[in-house]
């Protein structure tokens, strides 16, 4: 640390420059940790031999109805576990134990977003659930909110934004990391779209716009529509 300015540079360094307001710096220290704890989430990961997929999208999206259809199509073939994560209650973690998957819910108590420490809790939590030591496929259901998890790494091997047809097809422009830091965008509930003004297309392009890798699908979870190229998805990330 420069002991004339007190900035991270060595004391050596020309002074004409701006400092980071201290709330940046706070900020950043945070991310690192996270990001540190993050890469040791993977390494647990890839050690026990488990793909981890982290689900983002605004609260009711239909994040764990998917979950659940999932489940029921590929329990027996691939060993699925899920993390939940909610600000308040168990009941999405309920919801899944019904599917007979082991599963953990972890509540936040008011944050908007899962972090890296939290999966780390979770996944020993989880080790101690029958059948949670050995899982091909971990899901990690992210709290409802298309901002802050955005941010915060958590480990995963690949990251899953959605946006159901009732939202709006405006969500990619206006909440661009998500888009941005995702490799796969699930368009939910088609069934809904002879009701509601959703031109996927638009919704489609500007996703392409800020992120030309990422994968687009449009799916219902209810009528089944388009559920085959998730399983195909799903099926690719664990080959
Ligand atoms: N029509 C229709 N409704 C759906 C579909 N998928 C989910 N829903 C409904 O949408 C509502 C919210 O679904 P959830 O799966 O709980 O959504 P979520 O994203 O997990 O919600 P949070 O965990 O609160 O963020 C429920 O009433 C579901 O029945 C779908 O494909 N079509
Ligand atoms: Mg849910």
């Amino acid at each position: 640390m420069c002991d004339s300015c007190g900035c991270d540079l060595p004391t050596d360094h020309d002074h004409n420059h701006e400092h980071a307001p201290e709330i940046i710096k706070v900020h950043q220290s945070l991310l690192a940790a996270n990001d540190a704890i993050a890469a040791e989430n993977k390494a647990h990961f890839e050690a026990m031999g488990i793909v981890a997929i982290n689900m983002i999208s605004s609260p009711g999206s239909g994040k764990t109805t998917l979950l659940e259809k999932t489940i029921e199509r590929l329990k027996g073939k691939i060993r699925i576990g899920v993390i939940e994560g909610d600000i308040e209650t168990d009941r999405d973690a309920q919801r899944i134990r019904a599917k007979g998957v082991p599963v953990v819910q972890m509540t936040t108590g008011g944050a908007c977003h899962l972090d890296a420490a939290q999966i780390h809790k979770g996944l020993h939590l989880l080790e101690k659930e029958p059948g949670g030591d050995k899982l091909d496929l971990l899901f990690i259901e992210n709290v409802g909110n298309l901002v802050c998890p955005a941010t915060f790494d958590l480990g995963e091997h690949q990251r899953v934004v959605l946006v159901s047809v009732p939202e709006g097809p405006d969500k990619p422009a206006k909440y661009p990391k998500a888009f941005i830091s995702s490799q796969i965008f699930v368009i939910t509930k088609i069934d809904l779209l002879p009701y509601f003004d959703f031109p996927v297309a638009e919704a489609k392009a500007d996703a392409l716009h800020l992120n030309p890798r990422l994968q687009v699908m449009a799916l219902s979870a209810t009528s089944g529509e388009g559920f085959e190229a998730w399983i195909d998805y799903l099926e690719a990330v664990m080959r």
